[in-house]
This record gives structure tokens, C-alpha cells and sequence, in this order.
């Protein structure tokens, strides 16, 4: 066996040292932007640069059309899961797609708990912002009145007489909306039909908003991630190795700009095939990532098969266990920082550079940084979104506890065999490499988001760096001894908050 020297670090073992900040780096000069698919620097720009270095991961629990929407509308890109029908999973894509870009406005700050007055005192609080869409099926507006299936349910016509009573306050916002009926067995339908985006509260039932039409929202979501040719929101989309032949196309028909191949070992033999049929068939107008991978060989097999970006993480998922069941994998810290050395030889050598994805493995927002600062170009996370309004799980009570449900794609649960498909002829899976579980419930993503980004910021800030490029070159990282994590939070104190 070859015996790998250094010991695999994870992120909570290393720290960053600042460097001189001045003038030029204050956070509100920092850009986030980073590049997505490979590219040659010295002649292009890469083809998809996400504006906040975050991507959803390709989970049942993290990644549906709701969050596509969410996340793209803060800048960053969600991968639709993939274990799912094929029509199912082109359906959710091709929903994102719908949503025109400046459809769906999230920095309000209300949750599907709130009663139309709590909803309506927010809106009218913050001028004409809102979260919610919802319209004659036009994009464009701003918000002039709010339906729930919780105080009306009502026929279309008395539907529009009650949508046109509460809209008062708003008239002079008003140019015309129309009501929409909520009989309760048809609202997903509706909401879809409609292009709108059903909130889902705990009894099931729903709230739409509706939208005046002269709103230019972009000016407002300056970070928002648009497609340059069509104007619509980007979305990615799973794929694995089984049906690719029938799946690529549907995916592609419905929009998605960008594939990834969905597996927890990606130094296969059946990526290299995948990423083959793509090129044969597509060229090189069809993105798609491959992974996953933990070292610069994996590394190098995946940019030769054609991958346009690479995905990097074995094991350090928080709700894996593949470590335990398979005893495969590599701190996640090490394995960045390995394969980002990879990448930049590969870029030296063939002027080609080749963005990695750290997937997995993410606690604490410092951890971000630190991922970046190691050399991804972004990150993968699926325990952060899973605890968002937008994700597609259920939220629950447990004890005094508001919390989300998150279960692994290695999980029973999620039955995803392709993701951990050695090859041959099994069609199930024989372990389990995932678990079950609830993450702490975080309301709605862009009050969350907004602060891990602050904090990024600030640390770029204290690094002396501008962008994510300087970040890369200019960090300087140190290892940490356990007992200087101790110092590193509060000690020998009795704190207030919890006594
Ligand atoms: P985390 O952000 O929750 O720590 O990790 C999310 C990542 O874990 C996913 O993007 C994926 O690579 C990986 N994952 C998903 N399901 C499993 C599993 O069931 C898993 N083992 O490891």
C-alpha cells in the first residue's frame, strides 16, 4: 500500500493569520464572484460565474425547485436532486426556469407562520418588498396584496372581491391584479400554473402574493444569478452514471445550465463514460461537474475525462457514514488543499483552469472561509440550506425544539443507489451510508445567508484580500493544537446566556 504522509486535517484544526488590511479591502469592496466552469483565464471569462461562491447540495432534502429559486436569487446555485423520476426532476427544472428573473422577491422578513396581518404590517413596513410571487403568470411586480388559504377560501369571483377589500392599502401600488382561488386539493397545481410559489405553512395550507407589474426587482438583487442569454434564473440538476442517456436530454430540453454527476466516489470509470457520451453528444455547450474526488489523481482523471469543474469530499457529510461503513475518505481540509494544488498545476501546465467544489463537511461559517482560503473555488453545503423555510422538508416540533428534517442520500430513505453504484448489475443498495435526521429550524435563507456572508467578508477583510483569487494566493493558515480550539471560544467565564 502507499502510505500518504501528512495526516488528513478536517476545517476546525486550522486557523487564518490576518494580513495588512487598508482602504482597498474593506467589505464593502470584497467580491464574492467565482468562477463555476473551467475556462482558459488568459483568453475568457468562465461560461457561469456564481456572485456568492455557495451551491446547494444534490440532496431530496436540500435541493428542490423552492430553493433553486431562493438561492439564485441571493447568487449562488442549487443542484435539483436527481434521485427522482426523470420527468419529475426536468419538471422542477424547468419550473426554475419559468420564474422569470425578478420574480421572486426573499428579503422580507416573513415566514409562512405569520397571519396576513403580521404579513401585510411587515410588507407595508418595508414599502413594496416581499417574499412570494404571484401574478396573471407576468414577472414584475410589486407586492399589492396577499392571499392565504387559511382566511379565504372562496370562490374565484368572491375570491377577487376579498383579494380586492384587503388590497386597499396597497391601491395606489395596485395596477389591476387579479384574485386567485384556493380550493386546497388544487393549490400546488394552481400555484404552478400560475408560476407561483407556493409557501407552505405547517397545517399545509398556503399563501401566495401578488405582484404589481412595473417592479424592477434586479435593481435590488444586484447579486442575483441570471442566465446572460435569456434572462432567466440559473439552475443546475443531478445526474448519475446509470441513465444518463435518457436523463442529460430531458434535463437539457428543460433549461438547466449546468449538469454534475452525483456520486460519493467519483473516480470511476463510469464518469469518464458519462462525461464521453455528453461531449459526443453535446460538445462542450453542455456543463456538467463530475466528482466526488479527495485526491490530485481523481483530480486529473476527472479534468481528462472532461469535467468542467471538480467536486471534492468523501466522508465528511454530516449525515455520512460511509467513513464508518467503507472506510474510504479524507479530512476535508487535507483534501482541499490537495486537490487545489492539483488544480493549479494543471493550470500551469495547460493555461487551463479547472474550479473545485468542496462538498460537505461545513459547521461553522469560519469554516467557509477557511475552505475558500484552502483553494476551492466554492462550496457545496447541504446541513446549512436544509434548515431553511426553503427547503422541501418538513418542519416539526421536537420538545422544545423547532427543527427540519435532513436525511443522506446514502440513507434508506432516499434510496439514491446510483449515487453509491459500484457497477455491475445490482440495482440497490446493500448498507446504508447515510443517516436520518433533524437540523435546528433557521427561518427563511437570506437573514441567515446575509450574516455568513457579513462574516466572510470581515475575514477577507482582516486577510488583507479583495476576492476570492487573492484570498487563495495571500491566506496564511496555521494549524491549531485542541487546546488552542478551547481558547479560541468562550473559557474560564459563566456566561449569561446560559445560566
Ligand atoms: P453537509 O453540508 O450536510 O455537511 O454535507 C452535504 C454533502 O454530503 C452532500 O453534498 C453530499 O456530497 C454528501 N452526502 C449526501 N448524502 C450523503 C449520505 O447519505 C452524503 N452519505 O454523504
Amino acid at each position: 500500500a502507499i502510505i500518504f504522509p501528512d495526516t488528513s486535517h478536517t476545517f476546525g484544526e486550522y486557523l487564518l493569520i490576518p494580513g495588512l488590511t487598508t482602504p482597498e479591502c474593506t467589505v464593502d469592496k470584497i467580491s464574492l464572484r467565482t468562477p463555476l466552469a473551467k475556462y482558459s483565464p488568459a483568453k475568457e471569462e468562465s461560461r457561469i460565474n456564481l456572485n456568492i461562491p455557495f451551491v446547494s447540495a444534490i440532496m431530496q432534502s436540500v435541493s428542490n425547485d423552492t430553493m433553486a429559486i431562493a438561492l439564485a436569487r441571493n447568487g449562488g446555485l442549487s443542484f435539483i436532486f436527481g434521485s427522482q423520476p426523470i420527468e419529475e426532476e426536468a419538471e422542477m427544472v424547468a419550473r426554475v426556469k419559468k420564474f422569470k428573473a425578478g420574480f421572486v422577491r426573499s428579503d422580507a422578513n416573513v415566514s409562512p407562520k405569520d397571519t396576513l396581518a403580521d404579513v401585510l404590517a411587515i410588507t407595508q413596513r418595508m414599502g413594496h418588498s416581499t417574499i412570494g410571487v404571484t401574478d396573471d403568470g407576468t414577472p414584475d411586480g410589486v407586492l399589492c396584496g396577499i392571499v392565504t388559504s387559511r382566511d379565504y377560501r372562496l370562490s374565484t369571483d368572491s375570491l377577487d372581491r376579498k383579494v380586492a377589500d384587503f388590497m386597499t392599502p396597497f391601491e395606489r401600488l395596485t395596477t389591476g391584479c387579479k384574485g386567485i382561488s384556493l380550493s386546497e386539493a388544487n393549490d400546488i397545481i394552481w400555484a404552478h400554473k400560475l408560476n407561483a410559489l407556493p409557501i407552505i405553512d405547517e397545517e399545509q395550507r398556503l399563501c401566495y402574493f401578488v405582484f404589481r407589474k412595473d417592479y424592477d426587482s434586479h435593481k435590488e438583487n444586484p447579486l442575483e444569478l441570471q442566465n446572460p442569454h435569456n434572462k432567466t434564473l440559473m439552475v443546475g440538476a443531478g445526474i448519475n452514471t446509470r441513465d444518463y442517456k435518457e436523463r442529460v436530454p430531458a434535463l437539457v430540453e428543460a433549461g438547466a445550465d449546468v449538469l454534475c454527476i452525483d456520486s460519493s466516489d467519483g473516480f470511476s470509470v463510469w464518469q469518464q463514460e458519462t462525461i464521453a457520451w455528453i461531449r459526443e453528444q453535446y460538445g462542450d455547450s453542455v456543463i456538467v461537474g463530475a466528482g466526488n474526488v479527495v485526491d490530485r489523481e481523481g483530480f486529473r482523471y476527472l479534468v481528462e475525462a472532461g469535467a468542467d469543474f471538480v467536486k471534492v469530499g468523501i466522508g465528511g457529510g454530516s449525515i455520512c457514514i460511509t467513513r464508518e461503513q467503507k472506510g474510504i475518505g479524507r479530512g476535508q481540509a487535507t483534501a482541499v488543499i490537495d486537490v487545489a494544488k492539483a488544480r493549479d498545476d494543471y493550470y500551469h501546465e495547460t493555461g487551463i483552469y479547472v474550479p473545485i467544489c468542496s462538498d460537505g463537511g461545513i459547521v461553522h461559517d469560519y469554516h467557509m472561509t477557511l475552505a475558500l482560503a484552502m483553494g476551492a473555488d466554492f462550496l457545496m453545503m447541504g446541513r446549512y440550506f436544509a434548515r431553511f423555510d426553503e427547503s422541501p422538508t418538513e418542519k416539526l416540533r421536537i420538545g422544545n425544539n423547532i427543527v427540519k428534517e435532513y436525511w443522506g442520500e446514502g440513507s434508506n430513505r432516499a434510496h439514491n443507489w446510483q449515487r453509491y453504484d459500484g457497477g455491475g448489475t445490482s440495482t440497490t443498495m446493500k448498507f446504508e451510508e447515510g443517516v436520518d435526521s433533524y437540523v435546528p429550524y433557521a427561518g427563511p435563507m437570506k437573514d441567515t445567508l446575509d450574516q455568513t456572508l457579513s462574516k466572510i467578508k470581515a475575514t477577507m477583510s482582516s486577510c488583507g484580500t479583495v476576492d476570492l483569487k487573492s484570498l487563495r494566493k495571500n491566506a496564511k493558515l496555521t494549524l491549531v493544537s485542541s487546546t488552542s480550539i478551547i481558547e479560541g471560544g468562550a473559557h474560564d467565564v459563566i456566561r449569561k446566556d446560559r445560566t
